[in-house]
């Protein structure tokens, strides 16, 4: 009788060891990080961005911003020219949405949530963008004119077209593979 919970383990045991052999290959998954910057090139912080399945895992850290609420987004081009920092242009947007995940016809791809900054200036957000890629498909997010990371003066409404009334742009970090 005691064969029979063995044998039902058996399987799992050699399903678990299959897994670690493939976890000991090196298939690293494909990565993309920028390092923001104020426009007077001072560090304001890093942002990550790893191919997770068929989309993005993304963790921004920031330092030196003032206390309060920020809207992050990706930008549609990875060009971080000082001061007003309008080269990243317009949200990441592959498919032609309207901004803002509150908004009906929204989102847009480069669409995250925002970060809170405390008394200490630091704030961080983490966020998974679904059905992206880093550098395949139709749209990567590393297309020829890049991407940026860009953090805003004020907070986004998560609805207003085209950028969620979110102000200046106080950062921003031109994102390379690797
Ligand atoms: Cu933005």
């Amino acid at each position: 009788m005691k064969i029979f919970p063995f044998l039902t383990a058996l399987p799992i045991v050699l399903a678990a060891s299959a897994c670690a052999t493939t976890s000991a290959t090196p298939s690293a998954a494909p990565t993309a990080s920028a390092k923001l910057a104020a426009a007077d090139g001072s560090a304001r912080g890093t942002a990550m961005v790893t191919q997770a399945g068929d989309g993005l895992h993304v963790v921004v850290k920031a330092t030196g911003l003032t206390p309060g609420i920020h809207a992050v987004h990706i930008h549609t081009t990875g060009q971080c020219a000082g001061p007003d920092f309008t080269s990243a242009g317009g949200h990441w947007n592959p498919t032609a949405r309207k901004h803002g995940k509150d908004n009906p016809a929204g989102m847009h791809m480069g669409d995250m949530p925002n970060m809170t900054v405390g008394s200490d200036g630091t704030g961080a957000i983490e966020y998974h963008i679904a059905d992206a890629m880093i550098g395949e498909g139709a749209t990567p997010l590393l297309d020829t004119d890049g991407a940026a990371v860009v953090v805003h003066a004020q907070a986004d409404d998560n609805m207003s077209d085209p950028a969620g009334n979110a102000g200046g742009r106080v950062a921003c970090g031109v994102l390379a593979a690797g």
